[in-house]
């Protein structure tokens, strides 16, 4: 659950580095393949909603060998029916909140990404793998379900029909193949997420907060809206754009013949 008793005596496995407007958060269990408990999951959450309001853009990253080996099953015995509803939804509000906040978040990737950590990936904005990463969903296997928001974001990735092959057969995508389907955006040399992520990063810091919050808040509605009505929604959040001081001092030092332009 996200108690912040649970999270306190887990703030030290959840490490963030802030460099200018960008935040570096480092999952920091790697005895375990940073999997996720209770309280590092109330953790991850509490990081996010302390960072400093001048933080532009974010990198979430692992430490060790692997991204993250998802839910860590050691919590799983002992749960009832309604205590595992519960825990699922409170995985569901913190990725929310990070997926659904002001700040776009780079994932960078690196060895497992498997179950719950790919539910973590895919509730961040743009995801960078290297070439050790792969990607699966062991939870087929171990007798339960995802419950992370999976079987929301990963079919808009990669299509229901390859989530089903995941988890039916048990199916794991290596870096190249997971990157060909949708997996993650970008694909670099073993050992190179992290510096790509925090590249991007540094790039996306640099938009106006108002275009990102659009496009983290408005564009995944919109994709989910009836064509007329994603129409008007665009127009309404286009308007707000357009009319905030910093797009205008942009569009102004464009035509000034000062603002960068488009290259190829
Ligand atoms: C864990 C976990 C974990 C490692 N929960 N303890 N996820 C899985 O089913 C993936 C399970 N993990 C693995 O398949 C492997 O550990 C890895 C491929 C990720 C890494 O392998 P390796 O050889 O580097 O490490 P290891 O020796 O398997 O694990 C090192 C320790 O981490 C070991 O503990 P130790 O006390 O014996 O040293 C492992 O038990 C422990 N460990 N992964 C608990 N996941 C919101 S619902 C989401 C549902 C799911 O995510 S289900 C999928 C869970």
């Amino acid at each position: 659950m996200t108690n912040p008793e649970h999270a306190s005596a887990h703030l030290n496995e959840v490490v963030v580095e802030y460099r200018d407007a960008i935040a570096i958060v480092r999952i920091c269990r790697p005895h375990k393949r940073n999997a996720i408990n209770d309280g590092l999951m109330s953790a991850i959450g509490q990081r996010f909603r302390d960072m400093p309001d001048h933080i532009r853009a974010v990198v979430l990253c692992g430490e060790g060998e692997h991204f993250c080996a998802g839910l860590d099953l050691s919590e799983l015995k002992e749960r009832d029916a309604a205590e595992g509803l519960h825990h699922s939804r409170s995985w569901y509000y913190v990725l929310r909140d990070i997926e659904q906040g002001t700040r776009p978040i780079v994932a960078a990737l690196h060895g497992a990404v498997v179950g719950g950590g790919l539910e973590l990936a895919t509730a961040c904005h743009i995801r960078v793998a290297d070439d050790s990463t792969f990607f699966a969903l062991p939870e087929g296997s171990r007798g339960i379900f995802v419950g992370g928001g999976g079987s929301v974001r990963i079919p808009k990735l990669i299509g229901a029909h390859r989530m089903l092959d995941m988890m039916l057969t048990g199916r794991v995508y290596k870096a190249a193949e997971g990157v060909s389907i949708g997996m993650a955006q970008y694909h670099v040399p073993k050992g190179q997420a992290l510096d790509k992520a925090i590249e991007l990063a540094e790039r996306i810091a640099q938009n106006a907060p108002m275009t990102n919050y659009a496009l983290l808040n408005g564009l995944p509605r919109i994709a989910e809206q009836a064509a007329d009505h994603g129409f008007f929604t665009e127009s309404l959040i286009a308007g707000i754009a357009q009319s905030t001081p910093e797009a205008k001092a942009r569009v102004k030092a464009f035509l000034d013949g000062t603002g960068p332009k488009v290259k190829a």
